[in-house]
């Protein structure tokens, strides 16, 4: 592999070449090794990346299903949100659903000369007539920013008059490097305006968050079925299949649990110091992930009847699993896979992968931090350059009235019995050693990475797709799952086994060859 990264830095432009570089590692588990990340895309290069919008919308607030989403700006960053991501909800009966619509200022270029504060408020007026919203999150794109629109202060207006929970974000897709500077803002105006809005009495014995799941293609439907049936109440999930009333008592929860540590630790850090409510990192990618996982959450509850109800589902699921996988693992074994994706699911997969005795050679993340490549414990090293310093880092106190001061001493008494919190170790200490780890790769370098290793299977997202299957290797998607899903939980793990068995088993992207090849468009050659 450290060919391979040489023959693709030697492409670029030394200046380039030296930066690259820094985002690239050939693995080695048993040692310290850095990468950098969260760091801007050079111009240019044709990058995976989406926008600080795209975080704090789509990806954040985008699940929950009883808050009016209305995007101030012009239609297309609307479009192009509209439900691609496939974050399903069931609502009750009765309840609102707002996610199927699409809500937009539509900017003209009148109001980006003249402001367009007023339409904003008439917006805002509108869907109050029509849909008579509990909630109303204001979301800025880039024009916004630009000409100084505050949607701040037009939310406090209009939440004075209509007496409804109306909040703005300051999430103008340049403001930060990626999608994940939309997750921090997102997270800070969730936190701010939401979360410890409502109490509730307790329901039930086990009350839990989860944070960092959303839903794609019914996850979160599957994880459901498996906490329900355990007797584990989830107060709320950070966002999918959630509500904005379920965010407003997630503060009387007993523990967080974190799926996607990238889109949402800081909600879970922040509940920490506010409430006293201990997190720690799970994986419900994976059988073993999930089974590792409802174990962790019984043992921190430490109930003979949880841990026994919990450990029948195991056994039960586990053996449903292991059917598939024993017919299934003879015709995926010894395969190669790479995976390129967001910030936690290049690492969660892996996990998949391996049930199926498949290697991944090569995988990285498009807009993660060096804690998720490297481990939490590198947090104080993160150099905070001028792009992160540009988002709002809020202080949050203890909440003297509602702290748990119990769950701190649990916390303290599990910790000493060896139980993990507040960590996540990374990708990378989980990677094999050799296998080539690469932040926020591009379609040069992918190109590259297909040709050395010529992998059975490609994951990444739409805009990575047909160019790689163009190259005559499979692509699933791991972010809408091409249709498919659920893939989390037991179920899940069933079903992306069966997928691999399709898609590894054929060998139908080896024999189209892309039509250029034979009957080139336009010929040409071209010189630095
Ligand atoms: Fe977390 Fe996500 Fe992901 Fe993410 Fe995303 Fe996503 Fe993703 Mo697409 S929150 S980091 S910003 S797991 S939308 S559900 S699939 S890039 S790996
Ligand atoms: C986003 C959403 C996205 C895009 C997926 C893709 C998703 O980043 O804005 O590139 O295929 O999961 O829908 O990550």
């Amino acid at each position: 592999p450290s060919e391979l990264m040489d023959e693709i830095l030697a492409k670029y432009p030394t200046k380039i070449a030296k930066k690259r570089k820094k985002g690239m590692v050939v693995n080695d588990p048993s040692e310290e090794q850095e990468i950098q990340a969260n760091i801007r895309t050079i111009p240019g290069i044709i990058t995976q990346r989406g926008c600080t919008y795209a975080g704090c919308k789509g990806v954040v607030l985008g699940p929950t299903r009883d808050i009016i989403n209305l995007v101030h700006g012009p239609i297309g960053c609307s479009f192009y949100a509209w439900l691609t991501r496939r974050n399903q909800t069931r609502p009750a009966e009765g309840e609102d659903n707002f996610m199927m619509y699409a809500f937009s200022t539509d900017m003209q270029d009148e109001n980006i000369v003249f402001g367009g504060e007023a339409k904003l408020k008439d917006a805002i007026r509108e869907a109050m007539e029509l849909f008579n919203p509990k909630a109303i999150g204001i979301f800025s794109t880039c024009p916004v920013g630009l000409i100084g629109d505050d949607v701040h202060a037009v939310a406090r207006e209009m939440k004075e008059e209509t007496g409804i929970n109306i909040f703005g974000f300051s999430c103008e897709g340049y403001r930060g490097v990626s999608q994940s500077a939309g997750h921090h803002i997102a997270n800070n105006q969730v936190f701010k305006n939401v979360v410890g809005l409502n109490d509730r009495d307790r329901k039930g014995k086990f009350q839990i968050n989860l944070l960092g799941e959303y839903n794609i293609g019914g996850d979160a439907f599957e994880l459901e079925r498996l906490f329900e049936e355990a007797g584990i109440e989830l107060l709320s999930t950070f966002s999918g299949n959630s509500t904005i009333k379920s965010m407003e008592y997630s503060h009387t929860a007993d523990l967080n649990l974190v799926m996607c540590h990238r889109s949402i630790n800081y909600i879970a850090e922040m509940m920490e110091e506010k409430y006293g409510i201990p997190w720690f990192k799970v994986n419900f990618i994976s059988a073993e992930g999930t089974a590792k996982s409802l174990r962790k959450v019984a043992e921190f509850f430490d109930d003979a009847e949880l841990t026994a109800k919990v450990e029948e589902i195991v056994a039960r699921e586990m053996a449903k699993v292991e059917a598939v996988k024993a017919a299934v693992k003879p015709k995926t074994e010894g395969k190669l896979a790479m995976m390129f994706v967001g910030g936690s699911r290049a690492h969660h997969y892996q996990d998949l992968f391996n049930e199926l005795g498949v290697t991944t050679v090569s995988a990285g993340y498009e807009f993660a931090h060096r804690d998720d490549y490297e481990g939490r414990h590198v947090i104080p090293n993160i150099k905070i350059d001028a792009d992160s310093r540009n988002i709002e880092e809020i202080t949050v106190t203890k909440d003297e009235e509602l702290f748990r001061d119990d769950l701190v001493a649990k916390k303290k008494a599990m910790e000493e019995k060896g139980m993990e919190f507040s960590d996540y170790v990374g990708m990378m200490p989980e990677m094999k050693k050799n296998s080539l780890v690469i932040d926020d790769v591009n379609h040069w370098e992918t190109e590259k990475l297909i040709e050395f290793y010529k992998p059975d299977m490609f994951c990444a997202g739409i805009k990575e797709k047909y160019v790689v299957q163009k190259l005559g290797v499979p692509l699933k998607q791991l972010h809408s799952y091409d249709y498919g899903g659920p893939y989390a939980g037991f179920e899940g793990a069933i079903n992306f086994y069966v997928e691999m068995e399709r898609m590894l088993g054929t060998d139908i992207w080896k024999m189209v060859d892309a039509p250029w090849k034979s009957e080139p468009e336009i010929v040409g050659s071209f010189a630095f």
